[in-house]
């Protein structure tokens, strides 16, 4: 799958804008033939979740059914073309269908796909588009479906959340990332698998692509660098006079493949940016471009007010300014594939980034040959769509695996584990993997044997120790000197934080407050940074997030350093000063 983009052979047309939706509670839409066409909609603005945008009409919590309608209009002169509808994502299943015939359907859950519709409609006319969404995960799956009846079946009422979920954050449901329709040449390069890495040497550069017809070459900056290639064909070369990308110079170069025929006619042109660095694994420390890195960041959601899940432009430029005002380096995608332009601004900026699979709480006691299958199907996918981005440092293919204790199955999570990280292995062996540990699943956690790093959330202080900073402190401390001596890799805490309201402030260590919030974040780095071990953490968020309704929650989780809005709390100073090494940083005002 290529990523819409326009040049003089593709021609990309955006389909975001506002939409017609009608909701599907009693699901009469398949027999009423939905399908055919929509009556009695409301209107959808697209890239964005329903939940919010459509609150007052009582959407909030739905994740049931609900289709989506516009029209496309196919221009005139895509005769010589090729039609393919491509979708960033949609959340989280999605049925297809052009004037009522079905077109295709979603594959896995956060990650683009596609489809040809060249024969199902005619250019220089309009067709119906008509999309059934449901918001509902697959009962298995890397993120397995919960429902307020397995709450039920379980005993764990007391558990539930509203929406049921198996995760701290809202099941926002929608299109929620743009939708393109790519006019594309006949013969053209289907696939391009792109890796680039840096040694002493200078860069190297690894293309792979499929084409229909002739061969490929490659040019960088404008300038020819290598024979043409066949489909199928390894292309690999070594560039001396390339710079590397790096957090403090995130050089970037124009790649550019160009399709030929026999006559050295250009078929197709396929562009995209890349940087040349490596990233390894060294005793325990983590070596980018050959240099220990400190890892400075947070964990993320893409969650802002009313959009919801959906891509919000201002505000993904405006978290790109925080994090570099702040001082951060680097992020996760908890705990999903973000939206492509998330990793073109971090290779722009020069953030660093573990990219993880929407995978959380994996449930051993459920879990059977379809959930692996989906999990490579889903590691596969994304690895697929973003190992060409210099800022992906790592893949972390699970968060919180074993959350119930479960770990103690290992009968199933053992071999679970050993079969998945081999099977990512084959795809990239590039990137260090790693699986984000629950202080529920333990030390002997399977999936940290097969880690490159050890990577752990853990929150004394927090959800044990509550209001006792002394105590969380020696907690972390012990842990680390434990993983240190069972594992010897290098440790990272990708998850560590409280809860804080902002307005709510204190004189004494008192949880929910701006101040404890502060003093539990500067407290944990100051370990982290003493701890030969440990190479470094992510906050845990980096701003506030709306989740599901339980009473442990005030509509959101506070554990952001930003509120929702992006205002700063009190913790975001506190980082500013431990991040930044310019005296002084607060006041940026160049007017
Ligand atoms: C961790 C989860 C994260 C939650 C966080 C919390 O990985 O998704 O939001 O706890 O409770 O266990 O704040």
């Amino acid at each position: 799958m290529i990523r819409p983009h326009n040049n003089s052979h593709r021609h990309a047309i955006c389909l975001d804008g506002i939409w017609q939706c009608r909701a599907d509670p009693q699901e009469i839409g398949q027999k009423e033939k939905w399908r055919d066409g929509l009556s009695g909609t409301l209107s959808i603005a697209v890239p964005g979740s329903w939940n919010e945008q459509l609150a007052e009409t009582g959407l909030l919590n739905y994740t049931g059914t609900l289709w989506y309608q516009r029209d496309i209009f196919i221009p005139g002169f895509a005769h010589e073309q090729e039609l393919i509808l491509y979708f960033g994502a949609a959340d989280y299943n999605a049925q297809i269908f052009i004037d009522g015939k079905l077109a295709g359907s979603s594959g896995p859950q956060k990650l683009p796909f596609e489809m040809n519709i060249t024969k199902l409609a005619a250019p220089g006319q309009s067709v119906n588009l008509v999309i059934k969404m449901d918001a509902q995960l697959p009962e298995h799956g890397p993120m397995q479906r919960v429902t307020r009846d397995d709450y039920v079946a379980e005993k764990r009422d007391r558990d539930e959340y509203w929406p049921a979920v198996r995760f701290d954050f809202f099941p926002f449901g929608g299109l929620n990332r743009s939708v393109y329709l790519c006019l594309l040449p006949k013969q053209r390069i289907v696939e391009a698998q792109i890796d680039t890495g840096w040694s002493d040497k200078g860069g190297t550069l690894l293309v792979k692509t499929k084409h229909t017809t002739g061969k490929v070459s490659c040019y960088l900056d404008g300038l020819p660098v290598g024979e043409a290639f066949a489909s199928g064909e390894n292309f690999a070369l070594d560039l001396v006079d390339v710079q590397p990308w790096s957090p403090e110079d995130p050089k970037l170069y124009d790649l550019k493949l160009v399709l030929k025929d026999a006559h050295g006619n250009a078929l197709d042109t396929v562009t995209k940016k890349i940087g040349f660095r490596s990233v390894s694994i060294q005793g325990e420390q983590f070596i980018l471009n050959g240099k220990p890195i400190q890892l400075k960041g947070f964990g993320k959601h893409e969650d802002t007010p009313v959009s919801g899940r959906g891509v919000n432009l201002p505000m993904l430029v405006k978290d790109f300014q925080l994090l570099k005002w702040i001082g951060a380096n680097s992020v996760r995608t908890s705990h999903y594939p973000y939206d492509e332009t998330f990793l073109d601004m971090a290779d722009e900026q020069g953030i660093l980034v573990i990219s993880e699979i929407f995978s959380i709480n994996l449930d051993f006691r459920r879990t059977d040959e379809r959930d692996l299958l989906a999990h490579k199907q889903s590691a596969e996918a994304l690895i697929a769509r973003d190992r060409s981005h210099a800022c992906v440092i790592a893949w972390s293919l699970s968060n919180e695996p074993g959350y119930l204790g479960e770990a103690v199955y290992t009968e199933r999570s053992a071999p679970y584990w050993e079969a998945l990280f081999a099977h990512v292995r084959t795809i990239d062996n590039s990137r260090p993997l790693t699986v984000a540990n629950v202080h529920f699943a333990g030390l002997d956690d399977p999936a940290l044997i097969h880690s490159d790093f050890v990577t752990i959330n853990r929150y004394f202080g927090w959800y044990s120790e509550p209001g006792q900073l002394d105590r969380a402190e020696a907690s972390l401390r012990n842990i680390f000197d434990e993983l240190q001596r069972r594992y010897a890799k290098p440790i990272f805490v990708s998850e560590f934080g409280a809860d804080a309201v902002a307005g709510m402030h204190a004189t004494t260590d008192q949880m929910w407050t701006e101040e404890y919030q502060a003093d539990l974040i500067a407290r944990y780095w100051k370990v982290m940074e003493q701890h030969p071990a440990c190479i470094g953490g992510h906050v845990w968020n980096f701003a506030d997030f709306r989740t599901a309704q339980h009473s442990r929650r005030v509509v959101m989780n506070h554990k952001g350093v930003f509120t929702r809005a992006r205002d700063p709390k009190r913790a975001a100073f506190t980082l500013q000063e431990l991040w930044r090494d310019d005296p002084s940083p607060r006041r940026d005002n160049k007017n």
